[in-house]
């Protein structure tokens, strides 16, 4: 089967590249990765959330960075170090823009949303937390935004609430108007879950939030590759993402956060580059945004997440989240009326994943003969397993998307769930 083959999206469905026709076949072309065979089979790459594929572009930035200008930045007057120097900034203005922030040193580089996260809870909410004070998360959280306030208000005294949500895998929203009190220091909240699914209207709980001088931060891990996100609109304190799941390079990502805030805040890490001046006895900061990047950074991850926006920003991004909503539609139709296949949740708003289980196998067993067939999910707790725990279940194997995927790699997945029925039948 050629990738021309696989597509069910016609040119008349085209989404447009800076005002040029292109197709999402022609958008395929531009990730090299899914060209590839496994086991024999045409890839069909639907795991997304844990990381999206690489476009050309992309890996020619981070080859281009290495093969011309790498040296370290900020550090020396030599031409190359100017160089990367600008390519690293020029990079943080991208993000800027992409997030629409109001300035780049509002933009910090991080590994990704775990460290972003973590820079958050130790900088920001540790030393403004008391004992009784509290944490407001929501019951779809990955670890990654359930740990790190689990850590501080342990050390603090404080304590984590959790908004609860219903079998769909939607928030209770009333509830979380009455676990805002007095005594909630922060509300850290997913923006899209990552097992179910579930896009939260955020801005209406930013808006009630805020109405109470409450600061709010969104993890946006499984967002941006999907929606455009505008921080100054979303009224957001912070937001964290991560460019692996936005077709950049693994290692690098970004805390946007509200500037009067992050000059409040002491730095996450001591070390080079993030100080003013230095004595045995004392140490002053440097201004923002180096505060919060201590050491060398990941200066090819950050040009590659640059080219990554770049290529985003240049896609009709309004057409492709109509396919991409109409692949991940098909999907929930399709998986639904698979025998022995039950969806978990169905959330009022989705984007990008879809959870199930099969009567017949274990997710990890499915997880496997899928790959036999070269359909890539992702099975287990997805880093969630509070959610797992709610459902009833050990794991799922879940289907996440991108916009290169079509409903034909949705066939893919039901023919080889097919043979999953036949294997454990
Ligand atoms: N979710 C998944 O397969 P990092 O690893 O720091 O780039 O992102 C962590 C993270 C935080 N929040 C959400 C909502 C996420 O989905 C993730 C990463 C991957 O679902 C890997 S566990």
């Amino acid at each position: 089967m050629t990738t021309a083959s696989r597509s069910t999206v016609s040119r008349a469905e085209a989404t447009g590249r800076a005002g040029h026709v292109a197709d999402v076949e022609s958008l395929r072309a531009d990730f090299p990765i899914l060209e590839r065979t496994i086991n024999g089979q045409p890839l069909v790459y639907l795991d997304n959330a844990a990381t999206t594929q690489k476009p050309r572009p992309v890996i020619e930035a981070v080859r281009w960075y290495y093969e011309e200008t790498n040296a370290n930045v900020h550090r020396a007057v030599h031409t190359l170090s100017q160089q990367a120097t600008a390519a690293y900034e020029g990079a943080r203005a991208k993000v800027q823009r992409f997030l629409n922030a109001a300035e780049s040193r509002e933009i910090i580089y991080v590994r990704g949303t775990t460290e972003a996260i973590n820079l958050v809870a130790h900088s920001f909410a540790r030393p403004r937390l008391r004992p009784g004070d509290e944490v407001l998360i929501s019951a779809m959280e990955h670890h990654s935004n359930i740990v790190p306030w689990q850590i501080v208000t342990a050390e603090r005294g404080a304590t984590l609430r959790v908004i609860p949500m219903d079998r769909s895998g939607d928030l209770l929203l009333d509830r979380y108007v009455d676990l805002l009190t007095d005594r909630t220091r922060l509300v850290s909240l997913v923006h899209v879950s990552n097992s179910l699914g579930t896009v939260n209207p955020v801005a209406e709980m930013i808006r009630q939030a805020k109405a109470r001088g409450i600061p709010v931060l969104l993890d946006g891990a499984q967002a941006v590759a999907h929606h455009r996100v505008d921080v100054q609109s979303l009224g957001c304190d912070f937001y964290a993402c991560s460019s692996h799941k936005m077709f950049g390079p693994t290692g690098i990502g970004a805390l946007y956060g509200r500037a009067e805030l992050l000059e409040e805040m002491p730095p996450f890490q001591g070390g080079g580059d993030m100080i003013r001046s230095v004595t045995f006895e004392q140490t002053t900061y440097a201004v923002l945004p180096h505060k919060f990047e201590a050491g060398t950074p990941h200066i090819a991850g950050a040009v590659g997440l640059g080219a990554a926006i770049d290529y985003l920003m240049a896609l009709d991004r309004d057409s492709l989240e109509r396919h991409e909503a109409d692949v991940v539609d098909y999907a929930v139709e399709r998986l639904r009326a698979e025998p022995g296949v039950r969806l978990i949740g169905c959330p009022t708003r989705r984007t990008g994943a879809v959870s199930f289980v099969m009567d017949c196998a274990h997710a990890h067993d499915v997880g496997t003969i899928v790959d036999q067939a070269g359909v890539a999910i992702r099975t287990g707790h997805h880093c969630t397993q509070p959610v797992m725990d709610f459902f009833g279940v050990p794991a799922t194997a879940r289907a996440s998307f991108a916009f290169y995927n079509t409903r034909s790699d949705v066939d893919a997945l039901v023919s080889a769930l097919a043979r999953v029925r036949k294997v454990f039948a």
